[in-house]
């Protein structure tokens, strides 16, 4: 890919409203995805490899857990710190999100909130540090906007519990070295269990063939008589809740990581409009590339400030549910509108891999899709401001 000159637009000077941490935070992320995310994602895309070597310096830069607690390996930060980290690394590549959002939000953040004192002692430093990756099984192959339905069933057999069932479309999966899975007791009650990697009857195939998040390993999670022990349950919360609150976190972090895809496209091609000529003038001079243009950054701010409002509000532990929701619907939807124009704006040359925008694009189709589709979310808002669920 050609040299990484993104130039990240504040066109209504939020900058203004964040502290000199979220700024520094924000610079090191930034700073670490030119150097060492830009240089390798198209390749490890159009090979559809996840590039494991970044691992280390997702952890270095703070990004597994940027809300959990130091005493366990976290760094501490607030929301704000979390949201820019997610913008940073997605205006990097959706994908790399993914992994960054399921190890945070979707797995310590579980093990933090419903584990005990042991499990986090056990797995939250390695996981903040990157020495093991997890991964988070709700969605299953009969059951994906609906999980409540789930079919994946653990028995107590007394000493142990025995887990049957499959998950699919599971980030992670192929080289996680835990799962934090969603399964029904003989009750029919939601509980989380961590499922290691190495248990007899626990397979991940991995799924090929995704024009889409092609930087990100996706797959199955198989279990066939798979025995865990007591000890690996989640005993803080049951219920559908308890996943719905990893998935409030996760679709916060999509909702800013949408804000750093959606201006990456927009940077790039505010650039080429400026430089490329057709009729002896550059393109930007046509009022229809400016209007195309000028639409993008007036998106790019408003979804700037419903989402530096949505961070103030989950620092105050005031954001809700349905506020999320209406982020994450708003902005995905918005960078895969942006994506979608800047393509046009690029011609040709904006199928290439020479520029981001169209792996932008194609990623983005899962992000719309994923922790909730774009039909769920407004269904959450209906929901939310009439009362009345429409979901069934
Ligand atoms: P419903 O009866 O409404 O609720 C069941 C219980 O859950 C509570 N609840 C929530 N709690 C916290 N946060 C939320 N957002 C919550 N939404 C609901 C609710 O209060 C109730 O509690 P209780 O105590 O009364 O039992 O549930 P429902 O079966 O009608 O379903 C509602 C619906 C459709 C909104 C929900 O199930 C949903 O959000 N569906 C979408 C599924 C989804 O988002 N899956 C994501 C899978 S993970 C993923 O995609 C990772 S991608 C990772 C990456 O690579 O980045
Ligand atoms: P379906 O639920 O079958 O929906 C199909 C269509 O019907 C959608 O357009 C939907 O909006 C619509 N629809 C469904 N119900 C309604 C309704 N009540 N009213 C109106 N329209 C409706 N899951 C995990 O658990 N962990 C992961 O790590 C994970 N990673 C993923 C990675 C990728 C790349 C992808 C693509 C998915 C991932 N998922 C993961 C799964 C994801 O959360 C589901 O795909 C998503 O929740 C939608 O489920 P589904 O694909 O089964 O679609």
């Amino acid at each position: 890919m050609a040299q990484d000159l993104f130039q990240a637009p504040d066109y209504y000077q939020l900058d203004d409203l964040l502290s000199d941490e979220h700024k520094l935070v924000r610079s090191a992320a930034r700073e670490w995805v030119k150097r060492e995310v830009t240089p390798i994602i198209e390749e490890a895309a159009q090979k559809a490899l996840f590039p494991k070597q970044i691992l280390k310096g997702l952890a270095e830069i703070g990004a597994f857990g940027p809300f959990i607690p130091a005493e366990y390996g976290g760094a501490g930060l607030d929301q704000m710190s979390y949201g820019l980290i997610m913008q940073e690394i997605e205006r990097g590549d959706s994908g790399i999100r993914s992994t960054t959002s399921v190890q945070s939000s979707l797995v310590m953040y579980p093990i933090w909130k419903f584990g005990t004192e042991e499990q986090k002692q056990k797995y939250l430093p390695k996981l903040a540090s990157g020495e093991i990756m997890g991964c988070f099984g709700l969605t299953e192959p009969n059951h994906g906007s609906n999980p409540g339905g789930m079919e994946t069933r653990y028995k107590d057999m007394g000493d142990h519990y025995l887990l049957n069932g499959a998950k699919m479309w599971i980030s992670n999966a192929p080289f996680a070295d835990i799962a934090v899975i969603w399964a029904k007791n003989e009750e029919g009650r939601v509980h989380g269990l961590i499922v290691e990697r190495g248990m007899d009857g626990f397979s991940t195939p991995e799924t090929h063939n995704k024009w889409s998040l092609r930087a990100s390993a996706t797959g199955e999670l198989i279990f066939d008589n798979v025995k865990i022990p007591k000890k690996n349950i989640l005993p803080g919360k049951s219920g559908l809740g308890a996943p719905l609150m990893c998935l409030d976190s996760a679709r916060y972090g999509i909702a800013w990581g949408a804000i750093g895809a959606a201006m990456d496209c927009y940077d790039t091609a505010l650039r080429y409009a400026k430089e490329r000529t057709q009729f002896g003038k550059p393109i930007a001079a046509f009022q229809l590339q400016q209007k195309k243009l000028a639409e993008m950054i007036t998106e790019i701010t408003k979804a700037q400030l419903l989402t530096w409002r949505l961070g103030v509000l989950k620092n105050e532990y005031r954001a809700t549910p349905a506020q999320i929701s209406m982020a994450k619907r708003n902005n995905v939807d918005m960078a895969l509108h942006i994506a979608r124009e800047a393509r046009q704006i690029l011609g040709a040359m904006g199928i290439t891999g020479e520029y981001s925008i169209m792996r932008h694009m194609m990623n983005l189709e899962s992000v719309i899709t994923y922790e909730g589709t774009h039909d769920i979310h407004l269904l959450i808002t209906g929901m939310d401001i009439t009362g009345i669920p429409a979901f069934k």
